[in-house]
């Protein structure tokens, strides 16, 4: 395998994604990247460039004169923060993709990893059980941005060839590397205010109804959909990936099974909107089918991992 860059890798994602690459492969393959002055503790051990993804120029130069091959893509600004700076995180989350296929375009990138999202979904798309191909008529402008970069996935793809491949993630929940600005991060951050103070205001409504999964899962499905022959793969827009699907109300009674006291009240905010414009769970069959992906966290046994390890 030649060398591969991740760009974001400082953030919730991109520090695990770098080191479970490192483990599969060799450290000095996998070169971390992010705009952030230095990389996060956790990655240190590997090499590390500052790079700004919507400096394209140097995003150009730098993959082409150290011959990347494939090219993870995670930085991007996630849906409360972009609903705060609408034009910036249309920006962001467009130019950087056309950077990236544009070099899968002129042949000096092999193969692509673009993370799309459950928001490419809206108030009009079938809630339960949301079906891979249905209605998409997203309401936020991170939902927009990530429909409209499947779409251009897509296109690559089917016109010029380009190697692209995606998973629409629900809320991803993780204890290495905190969440940065989703309208899903109560559900991380419960888990650290149960652990330190025993109690927890959730900014949704007791009853709203989410895709959640814990980061290995999310983690082992990214790098399954990277090693899959690229003759099973249906979808070059983004795969659907289900995961467990809880309201704030059963995430706290899983809580409070290992912690009696803990509390939880409900203030819900903006991010209330966004959410009731999502699904509530996610028909995962063709991931299932196109390169096998299986489940391997329920709420339970999160629940547990998130407990054992926030200190
Ligand atoms: P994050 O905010 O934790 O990390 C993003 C990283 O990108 C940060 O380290 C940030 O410093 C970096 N970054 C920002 N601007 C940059 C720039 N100009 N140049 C280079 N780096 C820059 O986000 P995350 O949760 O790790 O998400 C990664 C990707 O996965 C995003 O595209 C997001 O939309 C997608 N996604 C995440 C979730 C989730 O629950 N975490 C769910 C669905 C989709
Ligand atoms: C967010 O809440 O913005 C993200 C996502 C589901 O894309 N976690």
């Amino acid at each position: 395998m030649g060398k591969t860059i991740i760009i974001g890798a400082g953030g919730q994602i991109g520090t695990e994604l770098t080191l479970a690459l490192r483990n599969q492969y060799t450290k000095d393959q996998i070169i971390a990247a992010d705009i952030k002055d230095n990389a996060p503790e956790l990655i240190q051990d590997g090499p590390y460039i500052q790079l700004d993804i919507l400096n394209r120029e140097a995003v150009r130069s730098y993959i082409i004169d150290n011959q990347i091959e494939t090219v993870y893509l995670l930085a991007a600004l996630l849906s409360a923060t972009a609903e705060k700076n609408p034009d910036f995180a249309w920006k962001l989350n467009m130019e950087g993709l056309f950077t990236i296929l544009d070099l899968a375009k002129e042949g000096h990138v092999k193969k692509i990893f673009w993370p799309s999202s459950i928001a490419v979904f809206g108030p009009t798309t079938p809630a339960d059980n949301t079906p891979q191909h249905t209605v998409m008529e997203p309401s936020t402008v991170y939902g927009i941005s990530k429909q409209a970069g499947e779409r251009w996935c897509e296109y690559y793809y089917n016109k010029f060839g380009v190697d692209v491949r995606s998973i629409r993630y629900p809320g991803l929940i993780s204890y290495k590397s905190p969440p940065g600005g989703g309208t899903t991060d109560y559900a991380v951050d419960i888990f650290y205010k149960a652990k330190a103070t025993g109690k927890f205001t959730c900014f949704l409504s007791k009853d709203t109804a989410l895709p959640m999964m814990f980061m290995d899962d999310a983690i082992r499905a990214t790098i399954q959909l990277m090693d899959a022959p690229a003759d099973r793969l249906r979808i070059r827009s983004a795969y659907n990936l289900g995961g467990i699907s809880f309201t704030p109300e059963e995430i706290a009674s899983s809580i409070k099974k290992h912690l009696p006291a803990f509390e939880i009240t409900y203030e819900p905010d903006f991010r209330q909107a966004i959410a009731d414009s999502w699904p509530n769970s996610i028909d995962d069959s063709y991931a299932q089918q196109d390169w096998d992906w299986k489940l391997g966290f329920d709420m339970e046994r999160m629940t547990r991992e998130m407990l054992e390890n926030i200190h």
